[in-house]
C-alpha cells in the first residue's frame, strides 16, 4: 500500500529506535526527566523562545495554547478551514469555554485585513476578542504558506489591539524548509507556537508547545490538568532529539514528491487541484466525478493507494519519507486514470 493519508503515518527511523532503547530517563512529573529536559532545552533554542514543553500530541498543544491566552466567554479568530475548528473535538469551547470566530479565506492563509473586522472590544455586548490563530503551513488550504511579513503584521497589530498570537505550526519545519526562513525568524512575535514531531519530522509521539518561561510553566499546569504528565518519557523525547536533527533535510524531498503527484494528477489542473503544493499536501477536489468520497477511496484503494477524505468532495494526498518519488508517480498516474474516468 502507498499510504497517502497523512504524514502522521510515519514510523520511526532504526536511529530513532536506537536512541530509544538508549534513553536516559527519570520521572518527568517530577522534571527529572534528563532526554525531555534536553528535547525541551534545545527546542526553545531552534526557536528562539525562553521556554518548551514535550506534549503527546499536536491537539493538547492548541488546546493548551488557546487556554494560557484566554479567558471562558472570549472570542479566539482563526480562518475557517483551521485545524482548532474543525478537527480538535471542540476543544475552543470544552476546555477553554471560548467562541472560535471563523473568517472565510481562499486558502487559509489569514491577513489582518481579514481579522480586523472581526476583532470584538470590551464594551459589555460582544464576546471580546482575545486571540488570533495563525496556522502554518495550513493543512486544508492544501498546505499553504503565510509570508512572514504577513506573520508579523498581524502579530504587530493584534498585539496593539491587546490580542495574544499562537501559531498552530504543526508543520512548522516544512514551512522552513520551503521558505529558506528560520524557525526562529518565523515564530519571532508569537506568543506562543506547537509543533509536531510525529508528522513530517517522523517521530513516533509528541509535540513541542513554546512561548516564554512564565507561560510555559502556566502549561505544563494545564499539560497536567489535561493528563498530559508523562512519566519516564525520554523513551519518546530521544526519538524527537533524532527527529529535529536528521528529518527536516528531507521535507524538501516530500515537497517536490507533492508537485511531482500534483503534476501528474494535473488533468485540467486548475479545476480539480485547490492549489499548486507549497509544502507536502495535495488536495483535490471529485466533484465533477459524480462518485462519493467514500466510493473514490475505495478504487483508489483497491489500486494500492490510500488517502484521505477531508471534507465535502475534496481529497487529501500528503507525502513523507515513507513514500518514494516512484510511489508518487504511481498514486499520481492512478488518480488521473480515476478521474478521466
Ligand atoms: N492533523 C491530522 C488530522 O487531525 C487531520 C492530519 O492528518 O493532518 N494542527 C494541525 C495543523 C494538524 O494538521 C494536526 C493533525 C494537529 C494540529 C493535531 O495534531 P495531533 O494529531 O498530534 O493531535
Amino acid at each position: 500500500m502507498i499510504d497517502l493519508r497523512s504524514d502522521t503515518v510515519t514510523k520511526p527511523t532504526p536511529a530513532m529506535r536506537r536512541a530509544m532503547a538508549e534513553a536516559e530517563v527519570g520521572d518527568d512529573v517530577y522534571g527529572e526527566d534528563p532526554t525531555v529536559r534536553r528535547l525541551e532545552e534545545r527546542v526553545a533554542e531552534m526557536l528562539g523562545k525562553q521556554a518548551s514543553l514535550f506534549l503527546p500530541s499536536g491537539t493538547m498543544g492548541n488546546t493548551i495554547g488557546i487556554k494560557l491566552h484566554t479567558r471562558h466567554g472570549e472570542e479566539v479568530v482563526c480562518d475557517h478551514r483551521a485545524h482548532i475548528l474543525d478537527w480538535e473535538m471542540s476543544m475552543t469551547a470544552w476546555f477553554s469555554g471560548c467562541l472560535a470566530r471563523p473568517v472565510p479565506t481562499e486558502d487559509g492563509v489569514l491577513r489582518w485585513s481579514d481579522i480586523e473586522p472581526v476583532v470584538r472590544p470590551r464594551t459589555g455586548f460582544p464576546a471580546p476578542t482575545a486571540m488570533v490563530n495563525i496556522e502554518h503551513p495550513h493543512n486544508m488550504g492544501g498546505g499553504t504558506l503565510f509570508p512572514i511579513e504577513g506573520i508579523e503584521t498581524i502579530c504587530d497589530h493584534a498585539h496593539e489591539r491587546g490580542l495574544k498570537v499562537h501559531m498552530d505550526g504543526a508543520r512548522l519545519f516544512n514551512a522552513v524548509a520551503a521558505s529558506g526562513e528560520t524557525a526562529a525568524r518565523i515564530v519571532a512575535k508569537t506568543d506562543s507556537v506547537m509543533f509536531c514531531l510525529s508528522k513530517g519530522l517522523g517521530a513516533p509521539v509528541g509535540s513541542m508547545l513554546a512561548g516564554d518561561a512564565a507561560t510555559m510553566a502556566e502549561a505544563r499546569l494545564y499539560r497536567k490538568r489535561l493528563g498530559g504528565g508523562m512519566r519516564q518519557a525520554g523513551i519518546l523525547a530521544a526519538a524527537g532529539l533524532v527527529a529535529l536533527e536528521a528529518s527536516p533535510r528531507h521535507l524538501s524531498d516530500d515537497h517536490s514528491n507533492a508537485r511531482l503527484m500534483a503534476e501528474r494528477i494535473g488533468v485540467d489542473p486548475a479545476k480539480v487541484l485547490i492549489n499548486k503544493p507549497q509544502t507536502n499536501i495535495v488536495i483535490f477536489d471529485i466533484a465533477k466525478t459524480g462518485l462519493l468520497p467514500a466510493e473514490f477511496l475505495a478504487r483508489l484503494k483497491s489500486s494500492g493507494i490510500l488517502a484521505g477524505s477531508v471534507g465535502g468532495s475534496r481529497i487529501r494526498l500528503v507525502t513523507h519519507y515513507d513514500v518514494s518519488r516512484q510511489d508518487c508517480i504511481t498514486a499520481g498516474d492512478a488518480i488521473a486514470s480515476l478521474l478521466k474516468a
